[in-house]
């Protein structure tokens, strides 16, 4: 049955192939479910509403291939994207599975790997291109160490910012319309990986060749391992210009990587991230990096993606109501929600200005005294949440 949160291609959903197509491996135990057509998985996406489908090159042709049986999986996906309207809005490449990247991809020490894992990308950027992708993701999953001694990371960032200036020369040598987002993790698989915060991947962009070419694709659950609140994560990266994706899913501190359905937990992160992405009008995609539960069979797969989509849709119908709630309005008011947007020297930075504010004189008493109502606030954006506002 259709409802107000049922999802539609205008809502701008995506989901990997690798997400729905994940079998349920964990490091202690085998596959649960069977391996998933891609072609099937964009049947299944379509019919649920979601507008694209997002690959790593090895998810679509299998590691190996030959030229012919690459040629065949391309054509049978795009004639299932043509035939369901399905998009494929972003590319990316695997370079963590094989194990030639086991001691990393473009900071690899050894320059042999690095230059395979730059050709397996530009390959990987021309397949997507031509399936129409405008992002290119680049999550460095074996960019790191578990050895302290064996790299020196001053030099494999060296290294890094080289390999991401080779892709935008790559790009714009082929006339290539794309942009570049970093995708930054604290650990897992490596011990420690470079570029593990977005802070970190913001200031690392300021070093490249080509800054405008290159921004970020936060991931809820990477933030949220390095103990760090991801709305606030994505708020600055809007704040820089520099949100070119968004991956979605859920996480609690302190475990493993979990990449559950979104809204899974952390209900109330998800209602201020939803309610951040909605207030600024991020027209980008809203793009699933999770995977079902392992418990799951073929079926649970598909409540997973429903999921995802719907907790997303029924948290803007919240972050809608919050607007339109007086009582919250009102808390919003004692805050002096409003009041930031005031500058704080009207007058700018001149000699006048500095003299104003240096000899201004104020009622710290008073001002020590107020309260800011944000007991009363919270409570009510708790009750919203809970569904009795
Ligand atoms: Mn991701």
């Amino acid at each position: 049955m259709a409802d107000t949160y049922t999802p539609k291609p205008e809502h701008r959903f995506t989901f990997g192939l690798w997400t729905v197509g994940n079998m349920g491996r964990d490091p202690f135990g085998i596959e649960t479910r069977p391996a998933l057509d891609p072609v099937d998985s964009v049947h299944r996406l379509a019919d649920l509403g979601a507008y694209g489908v997002n690959f790593h090159d090895d998810d679509l042709v299998p590691f190996g291939a030959t030229p012919a049986e690459r040629e065949t999986a391309l054509k049978r996906f795009r004639q299932a994207l043509d035939k369901t309207g399905i998009k494929v809005p972003m590319a990316t490449t695997n370079l963590f599975g094989q194990p030639v990247f086991k001691e990393g991809a473009f900071t690899a020490n050894d320059p042999v790997v690095r230059r395979y894992a730059i050709k397996k990308t530009m390959e990987s950027i021309d397949m997507g291109v031509s399936l129409g992708a405008k992002v290119y993701v680049m999550w460095g999953g074996r960019e790191g160490l578990e050895c302290e001694a064996a790299k020196d990371v001053r030099t494999a960032l060296d290294r890094y910012a080289e390999a991401v200036n080779i892709c935008c020369a790559y790009a714009k040598d082929r006339g290539y319309d794309l942009k570049f987002a970093l995708e930054p993790k604290p650990n897992e698989p490596r011990g420690d990986m470079f570029l593990p915060t977005v802070g970190h991947a913001i200031a690392f962009i300021n070093e490249l060749q080509w800054p405008e070419m290159v921004g970020l694709n936060p991931e809820f659950a990477h933030e949220t391992m390095s103990g760090l609140n991801f709305t606030h994560a994505v708020a600055q990266t809007l704040w820089h210009g520099k949100l070119f994706h968004i991956d979605l899913n859920a996480q609690r501190i302190g475990k493993f990587d979990q990449d559950f359905r979104f809204g899974s937990e952390g209900i109330r992160d998800a209602f201020y991230l939803v309610k951040l992405l909605e207030d600024s009008k991020w027209d980008g995609m809203l793009h699933f990096d999770a995977h079902a539960y392992r418990t799951e069979n073929a079926e649970g797969v598909w409540d997973f993606a429903r999921g995802c989509m719907r907790t997303y849709l029924i948290l803007a119908e919240k972050s809608r109501q919050f607007k339109q709630d007086k009582e919250i309005q009102s808390a919003l008011k004692a805050a002096m929600f409003d009041q930031l947007s005031v500058p704080t020297s009207p007058d700018g930075y001149g000699t006048d200005a500095l003299h104003t504010l240096r000899t201004g004189t104020f009622d710290v008493k008073a001002l020590g005294e107020r309260g800011y109502a944000h007991e009363r606030l919270d409570q009510l954006v708790t009750e919203l949440l809970l569904g009795v506002r």
